[in-house]
């Protein structure tokens, strides 16, 4: 690392040594898991360069617009509108929680049988090891799971920038008008930080850019129907991760160049697995960087991911916002709409999610299912069942996985996955 970027870690207040330490582990998984990958699209290197900048380059691009005088949100949900980000003239950043740090230390502050996820946020927060968090002049929390919404009430004590936003747990108009209403007082808070007033041309040209982000993800999910899968699971897996992290603009122009590449391969009929090969949707928790454990373990037993039903994924891309509103009240509730269709399980009931899965199921032509649930996530599990067993009634095979951020129980996911793998073969 270069001693530039090292000044800058500690001047932000990141721990240098546990810093290098996570950036060691983070280093290594992306090699094993992601070089070592045959027959990768070219326009990935892109993101190989990314996600080797991940703490360098694209940090010092934030702290460049912090001089400039722009304002960076940080976020731990896809609830987080980055359409009213961006038309506040800030940018909007995705807090890592997707590896296990500085554990003991967060086992002091929340319960053992915390998801891995949240426990995570902490343990990045406590390790004094991510940049995005240190420089991020607001941070949102959402009242999502329980676990979220408690874990925020310590997180508070943690950070001085703490904003939490309140959701709707029930799909009725009472709870359309909490979002609305939430919606718009995080307008206000996103203004008074910034100290630009979100105009009709500003949130139209942030809800183009943003739909346009999404569209080119649209395009990338859409290319992955064909077999052979011209893209490895791990692969647009890690294009849907960095969707948090990047420059839009540069985002979209990125993946829209790998799916130039992609329509290419389809057309000479080159994949990355060979033709036939059981494909498989994921579905359930998100999966943030360095979070690859089980894509990786799917993809190395015989079976290719084609979809994910996630909010690294289709759940949290799938929607655009209608562009047509003239005022800012029209675009605030064309807003409101796309993210009310969101099919998180922590609406009770969530019928639309189970319908998106077997949609999914059938538009990607996957085999079968793999659910996958933190443990501890009181929300995904316990959609799990329900999920299982419809789509066992209707003849596509689910495997339920229930798993957190360690490596001890790879052997034993990957004979399931094996397993599974097999009767579908059969
Ligand atoms: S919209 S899925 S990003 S809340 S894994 S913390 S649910 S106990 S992440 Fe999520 Fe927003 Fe919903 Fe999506 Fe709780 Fe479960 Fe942990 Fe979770």
């Amino acid at each position: 690392m270069s001693e530039d970027y090292r000044s800058m870690w500690t001047d932000l207040g990141l721990d240098p040594e546990a810093h290098d330490t996570l950036l060691g582990v983070l280093g290594k998984a992306y090699g094993d898991i992601y070089l070592s990958q045959k027959d990768r699209p070219a326009g990935m290197g892109y993101f190989d360069f990314v996600m080797s900048e991940v703490h360098g380059l694209r940090i010092r691009e934030l702290l460049n617009e912090k001089e400039a005088g722009r304002k960076i949100i940080g976020s731990y949900c896809v609830f987080v509108p980055e359409e009213i980000v961006l038309a506040a003239n800030a940018t909007l950043v995705g807090l890592c929680s997707g590896a296990d740090f500085a554990m003991e230390e967060v086992e002091k502050l929340l319960p053992r049988n915390t998801c891995a996820l949240i426990k995570s946020s902490f343990g990045f927060k406590l390790g004094k090891v991510c940049p995005y968090l240190e420089i991020s002049d607001m941070i949102v929390g959402e009242n999502t799971c329980d676990g979220k919404k408690k874990a925020y009430e310590s997180l508070n004590r943690m950070v001085k920038n703490l904003y939490v936003m309140d959701l709707p747990q029930v799909k009725s108009p009472q709870g359309r008008a909490l979002l609305k209403t939430e919606y718009d007082r995080f307008r206000s808070a996103a203004e008074k930080l910034t100290g630009f007033p979100v105009t009709a041309e500003s949130l139209k040209e942030s809800i183009r850019m943003v739909n346009a982000k999404r569209a080119a993800v649209h395009r990338l999910s859409s290319l992955r129907k064909a077999d052979p899968a011209p893209i490895s699971g791990l692969d647009a897996l890690l294009a849907n991760q960095v969707f948090f992290y990047d420059n839009p603009t540069r985002f979209t122009e990125s993946v829209n160049k790998i799916c130039d590449e992609l329509k290419k391969r389809i057309e000479e009929k080159k994949g990355v697995f060979p033709e036939k090969t059981p494909r498989i949707l994921l579905s359930g928790c998100p999966q943030a960087v360095p979070n690859w454990k089980l894509p990786f373990i799917v993809e190395n037993s015989g079976a290719v991911i084609v979809g994910e039903e996630s909010c690294v994924g289709e759940r949290g891309t799938r929607n655009l916002t209608d562009e047509s509103g003239k005022t800012v009240e029209e675009m605030m509730e064309a807003i409101v709409d796309r993210y009310y269709r969101v099919d998180c399980a922590i609406f009770t009931p969530n019928p639309e999610r189970l319908e998106h899965i077997q949609e999914m199921v059938a538009a990607y032509k996957a085999d079968g299912v793999i659910h996958y649930g933190l443990q501890f996530c009181q929300p995904y599990l316990m959609e799990s069942m329900p999920v299982e067993k419809a789509l066992e009634e209707k003849n596509i095979p689910c495997l339920r996985i229930e798993t957190d951020y360690s490596m001890e129980d790879v052997g034993q996911i990957k004979t399931r996955v094996e397993a599974f793998i097999e009767q579908i073969r059969g």
